[in-house]
């Protein structure tokens, strides 16, 4: 009873649920958006063993975020949060250049993963706001974003310790979610 009331007052007033998994190599900086997006304020943050997860509200969607830890050894676990994924936020350190093919070459991993092919691609090029890190412009170049086909994705800059361009990422991870779920999207890589 109480889920078809609940999807009454989705139709009604256009509420929607997503679940959004948010990956990158460790500190890239996923704990410290998942926490500024939550609370508003800054945490210092450890490493990540295992994950965090939280709802966030935002413009009529409930994100249900799942940030996993990113070091070397955790990454095989990442899959095992892959399915029922409407979004993939996947975060990279902008400043951290000599780690930019592993990041491009875990991001290739997750995004061929038959579970993620119909998630929208949010990717956060992080750290914005230190001298010398990539542009977005080289971070999209890094993980071949100009190449990917009939998928929908989106690069953002950001500075998570400052809270800037979370929003703008989760603003367009809402419309895009929507468009998708109207059918008014192409989602899924041709087989
Ligand atoms: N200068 C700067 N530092 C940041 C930014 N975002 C995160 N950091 C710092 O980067 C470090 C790592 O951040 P975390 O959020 O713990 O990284 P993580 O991706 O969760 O790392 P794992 O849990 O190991 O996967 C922390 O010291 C943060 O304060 C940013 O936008 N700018
Ligand atoms: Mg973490």
């Amino acid at each position: 009873m109480g889920n078809v009331f609940r999807k009454l007052l989705d139709q009604l007033f256009g509420s929607t649920e997503m679940r959004v998994v948010m990956l990158g190599l460790d500190a890239a900086g996923k704990t410290t958006i998942l926490y500024k997006l939550h609370i508003g304020e800054i945490l210092s943050t450890v490493p990540t063993i295992g994950f965090n997860v939280e709802k966030v509200q935002y413009k009529n969607v409930q994100f249900t975020v799942w940030d996993v830890g990113g070091q070397e050894k955790l990454r095989p676990l990442w899959r095992h949060y892959f399915g029922n994924t409407d979004g993939l936020i996947y975060v990279v350190d902008s400043l951290d250049k000599e780690r930019i093919h592993k990041a491009a070459a875990e991001f290739s991993t997750i995004i061929s993963d038959p579970l993620m092919r119909n998630s929208a691609i949010l990717v956060f090029a992080n750290k914005q706001d230190m001298p010398r890190c990539m542009t977005v412009a080289e971070v999209a170049e890094a993980l071949g974003l100009q190449k990917l086909r009939s998928r929908q994705w989106h690069i953002q800059a950001t500075c998570a310790t400052k809270g800037e361009g979370l929003y703008e990422g989760l603003d367009w991870l809402a419309a895009t979610l929507k468009k998708m779920q109207s059918g008014g999207a192409q989602t899924s890589v041709p087989a």
